[in-house]
């Protein structure tokens, strides 16, 4: 990957600017800078290697050269989007599921924010905002996905199974600036169906663990049936005493028999 052929791929999308860098700290650090000096929307930061790369809570996110996809995208959400910003972490879940499917595997959503493939994580995501004093300004929306066997972290760095895309398709795996392309018109898509009835559903119909018993960490970890998704895109559970709960944040697992 390069900046010429990133950029010959991706003349066909209306992107509003593009960074390309060989190596970076984070790129949701230089998106949140370029989004704060003004970014156009829709402009997009990407790098072959990151070396402080993010994950929520401070967790670290492992992209060694030449292997994954690591990419945020600065959104710019107009005014009538606003009310639907929390569903923003399953479009760009749907954008990464989608081209997955394309290739014939069958990514799982693991609310809020995990790409499975073949119950392993695949790709994850870190929304971060940029506020101009109560006002959302912008969305910059952090991408990380394992393309190639090398982006698999060592095992001792991980509390979750992690695969790539090439673990799952062997041979058959598209050259990275193809997965991002279609990650790209994705999300794209999505985004003009952000205030729609139709991403919620199609959201909710990928998620891991639908139907089964599962624990959201906490301070104090609460457990469920997981049903769905609420129309803010908030976890729905049903409790033991069948009180439907509702989670607005937390890591989900199966629950431990
Ligand atoms: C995430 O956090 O999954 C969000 C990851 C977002 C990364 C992108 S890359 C582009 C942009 N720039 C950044 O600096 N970040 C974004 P979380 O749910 O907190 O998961 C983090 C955990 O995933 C870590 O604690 C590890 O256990 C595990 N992990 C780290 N690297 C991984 C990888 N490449 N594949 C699978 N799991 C990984």
């Amino acid at each position: 990957m390069n900046e010429t052929s990133l950029k010959k791929k991706l003349s066909k999308l209306k992107l509003g600017g593009l960074r390309y860098f060989d190596s970076i700290g984070s790129t949701n650090d230089e998106a949140l800078a370029w989004a704060t000096a003004g970014a156009p929307d829709f402009s997009l930061v990407i790098a072959d290697e990151q070396t402080q790369g993010r994950g929520r809570f401070d967790r670290k996110w492992f992209t060694p050269k030449g292997s994954g996809l690591a990419l945020s995208l600065i959104l710019r959400p107009p005014h009538s989007h606003l009310p639907y910003l929390s569903r923003t972490v399953g479009l760009a879940a749907l954008s990464i599921a989608d081209p997955c499917f394309k290739l014939g595997l069958t990514p799982r959503i693991k609310w809020p924010n995990d790409i499975l493939l073949n119950s392993k994580k695949a790709a994850g995501i870190l929304i971060e905002t940029v506020w101009s004093g109560d006002k959302v300004d912008s969305l910059v929306i952090g991408m990380g996905v394992n393309v190639n066997k090398a982006s698999v972290p060592p095992a001792d760095m991980l509390q979750f199974p992690a695969t790539s895309i090439e673990d799952e398709l062997g041979e058959a795996t598209p050259a990275r600036e193809d997965i991002l392309f279609d990650i790209l018109g994705a999300f794209l898509h999505w985004c003009e169906k952000i205030d729609t009835d139709e991403l919620i559903p199609t959201w909710e119909g990928i998620l891991a663990f639908r139907g089964e018993q599962v624990q959201v960490a906490g301070q104090s970890p609460i457990t469920g049936e997981l049903l769905g998704l609420e129309p803010d895109g908030s976890l729905l559970l049903l409790d033991a005493n069948n009180n439907s709960v509702i989670i607005r944040y937390g890591d989900v697992s199966l629950r431990p028999a």
